[in-house]
């Protein structure tokens, strides 16, 4: 599931704009390809000035205003299964300030047993930088599948022909489920318009403390202003 997730998001960023090695490999003037830091470094720092090439090589001040799509993939094992889930969210992200993201989008989550659709929203603070470190939360929402004993109601609840069997199980979609995030992660600008992520989050759901678990995942966006 998760080497699906991946290939699933190399082929969502493989489109031809974007397939290209990243921006600034042999120049540190790496986001020449915005109007607005084209402008401000059109006279680029000289060889000598290493804390100016350092500057222009890290600012990432330009993404102000900027938004996109993204897609995310990764892997959990809440709920009460202990089959870790594997995850896709899609959505939207946008900068209000060079900072700070907001994002909404939906989820979607499986194992074998159970399976998640839902909701998400969130915020993350970031260094306006190229490669960003960030903190944020996050929440989401939606139904869950759940399994209930169900080896003494006389009914065959799971169609094997045999009624109420040692371990027999009612599965039903009514599960609401909700979890908080705290998480932390890094951002870095492939390009002035292609953003790679990695992430941690620690959900904590309204399945109880004892289902609170960690997430980890990857996610690619595609910015424009
Ligand atoms: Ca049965
Ligand atoms: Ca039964």
């Amino acid at each position: 599931m998760f080497w699906w997730v991946i290939v699933v998001a190399i082929g969502f960023s493989a489109t031809p704009a974007q397939a290209q090695l990243p921006s600034g490999l042999t120049k540190s003037r790496w986001a020449m390809d915005d109007p607005e830091y084209a402008e401000k470094y059109s006279v680029g720092a000289e060889k000598t000035n290493v804390p100016g090439k350092i500057k222009q090589a890290a600012d990432a001040r330009f993404l102000k205003d900027s938004s996109g799509a993204y897609l995310s993939g990764g892997l959990t094992a809440f709920g009460q299964s202990s089959n870790p889930m594997g995850s896709l969210e899609l959505g939207y992200a946008g900068y209000g300030t060079s900072f700070m993201a907001n994002r909404m989008g939906f989820i979607a989550a499986a194992n074998e047993d159970d399976y998640f659709l839902g909701g998400e929203l969130g915020m993350r603070f970031q260094t306006p930088t190229r490669l960003a470190p960030f903190v944020g939360w996050g929440l989401f929402a939606g139904a869950s599948s759940k399994s209930e004993p169900a080896d003494d109601d006389n009914r065959d609840n799971d169609d094997d022909g045999d009624v109420d069997e040692w371990g027999e199980e009612e599965e039903s979609f009514d599960g609401a489920l909700m979890a908080i995030y705290p998480e932390t992660g890094i951002h870095f600008w492939w390009t002035p318009r292609v953003r790679i992520s990695g992430f941690g989050r620690y959900l904590v759901t309204t399945e109880g403390r004892d289902a609170d678990s960690w997430y980890y995942g990857m996610s690619i966006a595609i910015m424009s202003k």
